[in-house]
């Protein structure tokens, strides 16, 4: 697991010296956590095989249709984005993955940025076409879709977009598409419902006949947002639609954001989950509606209710004997008052602890409960697992794997954002939304 530090900014003294000022304390949460928990070493192995994909457009402050406040130091290019996963990675050794937004990331060279990856330990995870923005030098406008569009002229420009997203794909050695549609309308007879899906899968047919044989497509659903009125591909049972008419390499991408409110998402996960079509996911948190803030940070509960339904149907663990059924595990947030740093690496231990807290359930026993109807047993069983601290589990899967015991306390010793603000200058805008 563990590899050279190729972060200039982050040395593997850095990381020692720190470890070893919090290594009492942590040997003390640590004992006594280990004291009230069976199955330590197991646990403690599935979280240092796990890992989650940083998407490259979280990497800079995000915005709002109000305004967009950088805060320094964000990567001018995609050889610095890669150079910030790999430092998150560097501290927490579960970040070893990095997801591509093309146009923002066109790679030049794809062969020396899959080597500066390598170098940095990362692989590249899905990647992910745009058709809900217009680029410079378009021909035509995806103002009223791009798939679905009425005109094929646009539908065929958006089909060869997402072809030449797969070609940079290859070249860079990943193995997935995300495709998300913002296709859609905002008014009542705006539309017509069957054509625009019609439109869609025609056009998601030809995007899946260009994947290359081992490559998966995952089909992302939102359910409003741009347009307020109807969404193309809007809900889980659209996308299982079009995954289900696609074929046996396309799936369904859930991202937490993208429901009506109080949605029981854990449920949509094991539903997909048992139909085979459950390709991954996008991790953030929400509030109202597609917030994109910080992973667990408003509703840690049902995070860990969705881990809980990953690790009861075995997602997780088929995924490391056998890559290729492994489900794709990605943040999608977006910050404007955090450090994006220090968010993702909240984001990516949230997961981490839910995890870890559903690998807790003494399943044999719920599943008694369950068949007794004992409503009270249930909940104390899963409570039991949930109100758990694991953090000391989660800090020594770091440890051993040879990351950093406080991963933010140590990006903050080090003073790192200062050193990216000194290198790359203050008024730095990453691309992305
Ligand atoms: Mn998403």
């Amino acid at each position: 697991m563990k590899s050279k530090i190729h972060v200039s900014k982050l040395t593997q003294q850095h990381i020692e010296a720190h470890n070893d000022a919090h290594l009492a304390l942590h040997k003390k949460r640590l004992d006594f956590l280990t004291s009230e928990i069976s199955g330590t070493e197991d646990i403690l192995q599935k979280l240092m095989d796990f890992q989650v994909a940083i998407p490259s457009w979280a990497l800079g402050t995000g915005g709002t249709r109000f305004g967009r406040f950088p805060g320094g130091g964000e990567p001018r290019s995609l050889e610095e984005k890669i150079e910030d996963v790999g430092l998150l990675h560097a501290l927490n050794r579960s970040s070893g993955a990095i997801s591509l937004h093309i146009p923002w990331d066109i790679p030049k060279d794809g062969k020396a940025i899959q080597e500066l990856a390598a170098a940095h330990g990362l692989r590249f995870d899905a990647v992910n076409s745009n058709t809900f923005q217009d680029q410079e030098n378009q021909a035509l406008s995806y103002k009223f879709g791009s798939l679905q569009h009425v005109d094929k002229a646009v539908r065929r420009q958006a089909i060869e977009h997402n072809i030449e997203v797969i070609k940079y794909g290859v070249a860079l050695g990943s193995e997935s598409l995300t495709v998300w549609l913002s296709d859609g309308s905002c008014f009542p007879g705006q539309l017509n419902f069957r054509r625009a899906f019609q439109n869609t899968l025609e056009s998601l047919q030809e995007i899946y006949t260009a994947l290359p044989p081992h490559w998966k497509m995952f089909v992302e659903y939102k359910a409003f947002e741009p347009n307020f009125y109807s969404m193309t591909v809007g809900d889980w049972g659209q996308a299982l639609l079009y995954a289900n008419k696609l074929g046996e390499r396309a799936y369904t991408l859930v991202d937490l954001g993208h429901h009506l409110p109080n949605a029981n998402i854990e449920q949509i996960v094991a539903l997909l989950l048992m139909e085979g079509k459950l390709g991954g996911f996008h991790f953030n948190d929400s509030k109202y509606g597609d917030d994109d803030l910080t992973v667990g940070s408003i509703r840690p509960y049902q995070l860990f209710l969705i881990f809980n339904e990953l690790v009861e149907g075995g997602a997780l663990e088929s995924g490391i004997q056998n890559p290729e059924s492994a489900i794709s595990l990605m943040i999608d947030a977006s910050q404007n008052v955090k450090d994006p740093l220090e968010d993702l690496l909240q984001s990516v231990e949230a997961i981490q602890i839910a995890y870890a807290q559903a690998l807790l359930v003494d399943r044999k026993a719920l599943n008694e409960a369950q068949l007794e109807n004992d409503a009270v047993r249930c909940q104390e069983i899963l409570q039991a697992a949930y109100r758990t601290d694991v953090r000391a589990l989660v800090a020594e899967a770091r440890l051993r794997g040879g990351g950093a015991l406080e991963p933010i306390a140590l990006f903050r010793e080090v003073g790192i954002r200062n050193e990216l603000i000194k290198e790359r200058g203050l008024k730095t805008i990453a691309t992305g939304l």
